[in-house]
């Protein structure tokens, strides 16, 4: 099994978070899919990254959908209640929240490469908000301790986890944890798990 990422993408980290705590061994296979050299299209037509080639040599895109293949072959530990398909799709919706903030922390970091006189303010702004809001209703979520941290690690643990490594990483909202304890609490639990301490991404 081969994993095509790059080692700064939070989708990627929850990927590989995943196969390093099912203990699937794969090889990761770096791309930059911003950059010239990128050959990541040459299996998934987006040209993102995670794309992970299976042992049938089926490419799979979109973490959300990787992870789920990983689920559905069955590797030990779970990511998802097996027995409960309701809690398992209000998991999945908090995986999705966590990734969602990703995928806006990823449009101000693009944004904010381009020329001061470029980036547009009206982007920073509504992107700034939607993180603002996601961190605000994944706090709540993870102080109830049902979907998020409830002693079971889960799909939306994993993917928020990687959430908060890409803000801390890129300093996307520096003091995203006033206020925010149980997010902190998750965080520090997460980041002291050899599969988080193994995927930390390069300091920016
Ligand atoms: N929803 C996708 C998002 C993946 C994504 O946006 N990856 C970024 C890197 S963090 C990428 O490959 N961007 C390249 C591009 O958009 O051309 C997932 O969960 O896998």
């Amino acid at each position: 099994m081969k994993l095509i990422g790059s080692y700064t993408s939070p989708f990627v980290r929850k990927i590989s978070v995943i196969l390093l705590e099912k203990g699937i061994v794969f090889e990761f296979v770096n791309d930059a899919p911003y950059g010239p050299d990128s050959q990541v299209s040459r299996h998934n037509p987006l040209g993102k990254v995670p794309t992970l080639i299976d042992d049938e040599q089926q490419a799979w895109f979109d973490s959300s959908i990787i992870a789920q293949f990983l689920e559905l072959r069955g590797d030990a530990p779970a990511m998802l209640p097996q027995d409960d398909a309701w809690l398992a799709l209000h998991i999945r919706q908090v995986e999705r929240l966590a990734d969602g903030v990703s995928d806006c922390a990823s449009i101000i970091v693009r944004e904010k490469l381009r020329a001061p006189e470029q980036q547009s303010t009206e982007v920073l702004t509504r992107h700034r908000e939607k993180i603002l809001r996601g961190l605000d209703q994944l706090e709540a979520i993870a102080a109830q301790g049902r979907l998020l941290n409830n002693g079971t690690l889960n799909l939306a643990d994993i993917a928020t986890g990687c959430m908060i490594g890409y803000i801390n990483l890129r300093h996307v909202v520096p003091n995203w944890c006033v206020d925010r304890p149980a997010l902190i609490k998750l965080a520090e639990q997460l980041f002291q798990r050899e599969s988080f301490a193994r995927t930390a991404p390069p300091a920016a």
